[in-house]
This record gives structure tokens, C-alpha cells and sequence, in this order.
């Protein structure tokens, strides 16, 4: 009590007498992050917005995880705010002499400073986006703090990471828990609008990796109706992480098979499921950060899976002696797996540094997923057959999937002459400064290859009906003409003989119309490119056109705009009889000249580059869209019909 007075008094010490050393390495530790945003949350854009979110939620989780924690309010409010709210201990509020502040503050201001805390083993602080919630105070305009502990309450505010009060004790309580609530900064981020799909699904997975924890979101901006409070909770576990990716679809058994185990500190989930579909999704985390890069968790499962497999079937003899081993590839067809490891200092690699590199992981995952899987198979031995079924169908249909292949791979790619006769590749040769336009209709790919500049920019237009490949095997859609001419065109092969090295270009631009028909195009092939390129996503070469909605001419001078709202910015103070403004239905309204002036011309054009933000939510997104169920898609529809709105003014 006593030093939450002198805290108080101290809070809001620059300027005072008091500021010292300490005080100026805080504003500096806070003002680096201030400077430099990207290397501490990615980047300023929605996606490093959502990390604030994830961040301080991580946080709670961490005293989850430490046994402290069941339940855990996230709420969006109208003012653009975000609160998150836990039951947990509650920060320590206690005067910390050696940092002349409160224990709060110093979590609050000091970069790293939740590692300085004995906080639970398995933290996801020290993760993907582990950076400690100073940084979440350093770049929002505001945070307000609110502590239960100790028989009281108490509050603190900051302003751009500054506190502007002390940390006061405003009444006695007996609840316990952390609330912070926090106005994203705009000078920071360029994008300020939260996705409630996104938080969601982040939501949903943490409750699914915390079985016993309660979530709840609610969103109260405004006019959202058909949006309703949602609470999440999951004591199945990873085992209704799975059910849930396989709602709507056969299974090959139920429930899913579930494995789990520890050895030397790190400890090991798994749950699996065979569906009907064709699509192999692994879901991998590490300490419940997405490794959507995978690593040696990932390996070592697979390794154990076709061996488990493989050894059962054989003394089941669902493989005669004869027959060949299954190989992993052949085991990949329908299945739907959860991986959950904690691990004491993880080590995360890659791009996007979510692959996990830890290389004793591989023969600890190994050996709990084998051992486990013949147990399971053991005591459930119907699981098996079904399993090996599927198994043999695949490999048939990889047999013929090869002849497929080797078809569209025949010839040289880089060779001219084997290219579809419809390309109109670019001189350039170097994939690094090409571009790939491919582009819906012969129409507006006649506009498109007049209006280029043919130095770097190639056209596919594309004619005739692109396959759903969310409901084909990789045979069938290799014989789709699109399909191939596309895989050929781009020449680093596709699913699992994808090659980086021979893309022939580095920026490959979808364009579509801006109608209901250009976005169902556009769907297909994000489909085609995420289900059986996802490297070409995941390396950032992927991006849509933008073209314009409205030309807009005032005498001589012309602007485009591309949505509504800029076209009512543009022409709020104008006089409409002076103002004619052409709406563009299609791309081929365009002249040459408008459309690479508008869309093509690198100095002008506005792009918008394809992420896997949440591969969740994207498997989920594309599983609705283009799967079989009606009714999750008549859902979907209705749910967001209204985003849709300006497609067909
Ligand atoms: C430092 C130490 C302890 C807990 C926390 C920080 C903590 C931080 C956050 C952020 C959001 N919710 C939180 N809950 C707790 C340990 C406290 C103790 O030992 O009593």
C-alpha cells in the first residue's frame, strides 16, 4: 500500500527531480520500438494491428499455462479500442526498488521485462510475437491498466507508452486478474480496422490449445448485427481442433486418434482423422505459436505416422509381402492432424519465422507419435483398415497423376517454344524482375498485352473454366486445360514436385473484373495456388491487381478511383454538372493505355499482396467457399454479404 502511494508520486516522474538513468533507457527501450515498428510486430500494417491483440491475449495464456488463469474477455470497442481481460494473478503492483517504479510499470515500459518474472516454463512470451506488452503500450495512444491483487484494485494510464498517472489504488477488491485496454496508435499503423474473422480464429485456436480455458469476443462496434458474443471453450482439446476442421465430412473413424507424452521437458499433443477429401491439413504449433512453416515437429510426425502405419498394416496383412511399403506421400490424402508441442527455448526460423528449428525435437516427437500410434492401433484396431483403403486409393491415383505430370512437364519451360501459345512472355529472363499477368478473358488480354511494357511483363489470358481443385484428385486437375497451361507457364511444377528455383517470375498478378464473376475466378485460382503452391503465397510472389472502379474527368483532367469511398472524397466538394464520372464494369472497358497507366505501370498501379494471415482461417474461408456443404457456405454468404456490397452498385 505504502508504495503504491510513493508510486503515485513518482509515476509520472519525467521531468522531475527524480528522472534519472533508468527512467531515460525506458523512454529509449520504447522509442526504439516507436521507430522502428516491423521488428518487433512484423509490420504496420493489419497484420502487425492484430498482433497487438495477439500479444497482450498471450499474456493471459501465459498465466494459463502457469495454472493461474481460466477464462479470458476480449471485447472490441466502438471507439476502436481493444480490452483483454483475465483472471489471472494480476501484474505484481509492489514497488520495485531497484527500478524506482512499481513492478507494473516496469512490465508496462521495460522492453523484456516479463522474462524477468518467474512466469510459467512454456511462456509464448519469447515466441512469434512473445515481444512483451511494453511493446503494445509503446505503440498505442492510450492503454489503461486495471489490476485486482492483493485485496485491492488499481489503475494506471499511458500515452504513447508514457505513463501520465501514477499507479493509484483506486478501492479495495477481492477479485484477482489484469485488464488492459488499448487504443492503437494511427500514427503508427496505416491500417486501423480489426477483422473479427481474424481475432476469432486466433480466439477459437487458443481455446482449442487450452483445453479448460474459457474465451469469450465480443464485438460492440457499431451497426454489426448477426454478430453475437462468442465464448469459447474446449475440454476435448486438440481432439476438437480436429473435429472441428473435419465438421461437415466423412470420417474414416471417429473419434480422432489422440497421442500424447513427454521426454526430456518438451511435451508432445497429437489428434488425427481421416476425411473423404483429397487435402492433407497439419496444423502445427509450439508453444501455440502456428508454425505454418512446420519444422521438426512436423518431420518427426510424419516419420512416425508411415512407419506406425506401414509396421501395423504388415502384421495385419492389409499389406501383403509383396506390395510395397506406404510411403508418406501416399498417408498425406484426407488426412487432418493437430500438433501441439511445448518446449523450453524454442528456436524459430524461416521467412516468417514461424518454422521450428529445435533439432532435437524431430526423434522426441518421433518417438511419442510411434509409440503412441502403434498403442492406439492396438486397442482401436478398426482405425486401421479404413486407413490403409485410403491409402492404397492414393497411391493408385498418384500412379496416374505422375502420367498426368509428366505431361505438362514435358519439354524445356524456358524453352519459347513449349510455352502455351497464348503467352505473351517478357525479353526479360531473370524471374526476379518478371511479372506474370494472368488475366480472366481474351478481351482484356488483348488490352493487356498492347498496354505492357513487354521489357518485364508477360499475359496469360486465361479462357475456358477453371477447375474447383478443392474437389479434385491432383490427376483431374492436371488435365484441366487451365490448370496446366498456368503450372507450365510458371515452370516450378506443382504440389509435391514444386521447385523454387525454376519460377520463371517473382510477381505473378491475378487480374480479374471487380464483379461477382472476377471474384469467383479469383477465388478458384487463390484455391489452385494455396492448395497445390503454397510456397508461391508464402514466399510473397503472389498479388492482385487492382484495377480502378471509376474514372473520373473534370475537363482535362482525369483521376481514377479505386472504391467508393474514394470516389466520394474525390468529388465531395465538386460540381457534378462539371464532374463525368464512368463507372468500369470489366476490364476490358479499359484501353490499353488506361489500363497499364491504372494497373500495369509499377510507378502508379495499386497492388495488393496475397498472405496466408491465419492459415486457419484461410483453409477455412477456402473449405467454405469451395467445398461441399451448402449450408456453411449459405452462412458465410449471408454473414457477409454486406462487405460485398460495392460489387454490384
Ligand atoms: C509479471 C509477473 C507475474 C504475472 C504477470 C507479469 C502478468 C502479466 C500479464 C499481462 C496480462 N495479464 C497478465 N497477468 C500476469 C507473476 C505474478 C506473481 O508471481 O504473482
Amino acid at each position: 500500500m505504502e508504495d503504491d502511494i510513493r508510486e503515485a508520486q513518482t509515476g509520472a516522474s519525467a521531468g522531475s527531480a527524480e528522472y534519472g538513468a533508468k527512467d531515460i533507457q525506458v523512454l529509449e527501450g520504447l522509442e526504439a520500438v516507436r521507430k522502428r515498428p516491423g521488428m518487433y510486430i512484423g509490420d504496420q500494417s493489419s497484420r502487425g494491428l492484430h498482433h497487438l491483440v495477439y500479444e497482450v491475449v498471450d499474456n493471459a495464456i501465459d498465466e494459463a499455462l502457469a495454472g493461474f488463469c481460466d477464462k479470458v474477455d476480449v471485447v472490441m470497442h466502438p471507439d476502436g479500442s481493444v480490452s483483454v481481460k483475465d483472471n489471472g494473478r494480476g501484474i505484481p503492483t509492489e514497488y520495485h526498488e531497484g527500478m524506482g517504479k512499481s513492478a507494473a510499470e516496469v512490465v508496462m515500459t521495460v522492453l523484456h521485462a516479463g522474462g524477468k518474472f518467474d512466469k510459467g516454463a512454456y511462456q509464448v512470451s519469447g515466441g512469434l510475437h512473445g515481444v512483451g506488452v511494453s511493446v503494445v503500450n509503446a505503440l498505442s495512444r492510450w492503454l489503461e491498466l486495471n489490476i485486482e491483487r492483493d485485496g485491492g484494485k488499481y489503475t494506471q494510464r499511458y500515452e504513447r507508452g508514457v505513463p501520465t498517472t501514477g499507479l493509484v489504488r483506486v478501492c479495495d477488491s477481492d477479485g484477482r486478474g489484469t485488464e488492459v485496454r488499448f487504443m492503437a496508435d494511427d500514427e503508427i499503423f496505416s491500417d486501423m480496422e480489426y477483422s473479427a474473422d481474424i481475432l476469432k480464429g486466433r480466439l477459437r485456436e487458443l481455446a482449442f490449445l487450452n483445453p479448460g480455458v474459457t474465451i469469450t469476443f465480443e464485438d460492440r462496434r457499431a451497426e454489426i448485427d448477426g454478430e453475437r458474443p462468442r465464448t469459447y471453450h474446449y475440454e476435448g482439446g486438440i481432439r476438437s481442433f480436429v473435429e472441428y476442421l473435419n465438421r461437415g465430412k466423412e470420417t474414416a473413424f471417429k473419434p480422432p486418434l489422440y497421442i500424447s507424452g513427454s521426454k526430456e521437458s518438451t511435451t508432445v499433443e497429437v489428434a488425427l482423422q481421416y476425411n473423404d477429401t483429397f487435402i492433407e491439413r497439419v496444423f502445427a504449433f509450439a508453444n501455440l505459436i502456428n508454425t505454418i512453416e512446420g519444422g521438426t515437429h512436423v518431420s518427426g510426425f510424419r516419420t512416425a505416422l508411415t512407419r506406425a502405419i506401414n509396421d501395423e498394416a504388415r502384421r495385419a496383412k492389409l499389406l501383403r509381402e509383396k506390395d510395397p511399403n506406404f510411403t508418406g506421400e501416399d498417408l498425406k490424402e484426407g488426412l487432418t492432424a493437430v500438433i501441439s508441442i511445448k518446449l523450453l527455448e524454442p528456436q524459430f526460423e524461416g521467412q516468417t519465422k514461424t518454422k521450428l528449428g529445435n533439432g532435437d525435437v524431430k526423434g522426441i516427437v518421433d518417438s511419442i507419435v510411434y509409440e503412441g500410434m502403434k498403442i492406439a492401433l492396438e486397442e482401436t484396431p478398426e482405425m486401421l483398415k479404413p486407413i490403409c483403403d485410403k491409402a492404397i486409393k492414393a497411391r493408385q491415383a498418384r500412379e496416374a497423376a505422375r502420367k498426368a505430370r509428366d505431361l505438362v512437364h514435358r519439354g524445356n519451360p524456358m524453352n519459347k517454344l513449349d510455352l502455351p501459345g497464348k503467352l505473351a512472355d517478357c525479353s526479360n529472363r531473370d524471374p526476379a524482375e518478371s511479372e506474370l499477368y494472368i488475366v480472366e478473358g481474351d478481351s482484356a488480354g488483348g488490352s493487356a498485352k498492347q498496354g505492357r511494357d513487354r521489357s518485364f511483363q508477360a499475359i496469360l489470358p486465361l479462357r475456358g473454366k477453371i477447375l474447383n481443385v478443392e474437389k479434385a484428385r491432383l490427376d483431374k486437375i492436371l488435365s484441366n486445360d487451365v490448370v496446366r497451361s498456368i503450372v507450365q507457364v510458371l515452370g516450378c511444377g506443382i504440389g509435391d514436385s514444386y521447385n523454387p528455383s525454376r519460377l520463371r517470375y517473382h510477381k505473378i498478378f491475378l487480374m480479374a473484373d471487380a464483379d461477382v464473376d472476377g471474384a469467383h475466378i479469383r477465388t478458384l485460382l487463390l484455391t489452385l495456388f494455396y492448395r497445390y503452391m503454397p510456397q508461391i503465397i508464402e514466399n510473397g510472389h503472389l498479388y492482385v491487381a487492382q484495377p480502378p472502379l471509376f474514372r473520373v474527368q473534370e475537363g482535362k483532367a482525369v483521376s481514377y478511383c479505386y472504391s467508393v469511398k474514394d470516389l466520394k472524397e474525390l468529388t465531395a466538394g465538386k460540381d457534378p454538372k462539371r464532374v463525368n464520372i464512368q463507372r468500369y464494369k470489366g476490364l476490358g472497358e479499359m484501353n490499353p493505355g488506361q489500363l497499364w497507366e491504372t494497373t500495369m505501370d509499377p510507378g502508379n498501379r495499386i497492388i495488393l499482396r496475397v498472405r496466408v494471415e491465419d492459415a486457419i482461417l484461410a483453409d477455412e474461408l477456402f473449405g467454405i467457399l469451395m467445398g461441399d456443404a451448402v449450408e456453411p457456405r449459405r452462412e458465410f454468404i449471408e454473414n457477409h454479404a454486406r462487405e460485398v456490397r460495392n460489387l454490384d452498385i
